[in-house]
């Protein structure tokens, strides 16, 4: 399949000019790069504008509620180990709302890609504060500036344990598409944030703006020195580096529950399982209390 072929006929919601049209051309250039079948892809998401990419690509799709992609993206993936899972995510969703679920999926580290769309602010309900959005930037809720500190989601995801972690940019879409498919390669779960100017929302972090700041790695970066990858997963300024930032073999949720070693929970037969046996056992326990 070529990349066009893994587009759908829905009407685009999306601003015109939105950052979220590069991502969505970099994961069909991925998908076709891997020549992965949309059958064997699910796209798992939340609520967002970022959300909304399983929308435009030929592939399963589930729309869940704000915050909460990575639980049902970890269900799929636990129930069907053979589907390939993305998670595409806003920072609002994923950071914000989600931070719980991104904490303890990174945890778990189930074989999954999580991008995360991070436009630095909440796109869908017209520009509130995220956990990423630069201190002072003014808000209509935010009135006197942002004034927490921003999140660094690169680092976060490293100190929980995180295996592969990466920033792209969903201007420079050739590159985005290799650290998805680098991800979607990468036993275990995958983090990439991607950053992606808001045209509508956030009027600070534009294209120009990070047109005059990001750079990406070379081959000289070793993404394997952990103590040099926390430094790059924490800059942020005049400098933002673009790459794998951090990656290392890891210990999957699938191997060290031995689901790896087993048929897929979705082909196991179940008429000849027998629930009596506990059920009964759950009832003598009832009838003694
Ligand atoms: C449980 C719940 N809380 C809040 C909302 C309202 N809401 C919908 S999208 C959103 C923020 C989206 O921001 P982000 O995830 O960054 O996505 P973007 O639109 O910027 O791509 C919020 C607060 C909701 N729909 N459901
Ligand atoms: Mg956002």
């Amino acid at each position: 399949m070529m990349p066009g072929d893994y587009k759908t006929h829905n009407e685009i919601a999306w601003c015109p000019g939105c950052g979220n049209f590069g991502i969505a051309n970099a994961l069909q250039q991925a998908l076709a790069a891997m020549a992965l079948n949309p059958k064997d892809v699910l796209l798992v998401s939340g609520i967002g504008q970022a959300a909304k990419l399983p929308h435009y690509i030929k592939a399963n799709c589930f729309n869940g509620l704000h915050g909460r992609a990575l639980p049902v993206a970890a269900g799929a993936k636990i129930a069907n180990r053979k589907l390939t899972v993305l998670v595409t995510t806003g920072d609002g969703d994923c950071y914000g709302e989600g931070g719980n679920h991104f904490i303890h999926a990174i945890r778990r580290n189930l074989d999954i890609t999580v991008m995360v769309h991070d436009n630095q602010i909440y796109g869908l309900t017209k520009g509130q504060a995220s956990p990423t959005t630069d201190p002072g930037y003014v808000t209509k809720v935010q009135t006197h500036g942002a004034l927490l500190e921003p999140m660094h989601p690169l680092a976060v995801a490293m100190a929980l344990g995180a295996g592969f972690v990466a920033r792209g940019y969903s201007k420079d879409v050739k590159h985005l598409a290799d650290l998805i498919q680098a991800g979607v390669q990468y036993k275990g779960f995958a983090l990439i944030d991607v950053l992606q100017p808001c045209i509508s929302f956030n009027k600070k972090n534009t294209y120009q703006w990070y047109d005059e700041r990001v750079y990406t790695l070379d081959a000289s970066y070793d993404a394997g020195n952990e103590a040099g990858a926390y430094q790059k997963a924490r800059e942020w300024g005049d400098k933002i580096p673009l790459g794998v930032i951090y990656q290392k073999a890891s210990f999957t949720y699938e191997e060290k529950t031995g689901l790896a070693g087993r048929a897929p929970l979705v082909e196991m037969d179940i008429d000849s399982i027998d629930v009596g046996a506990p059920v009964k056992a759950f009832q003598v326990d009832a009838e003694e209390e």
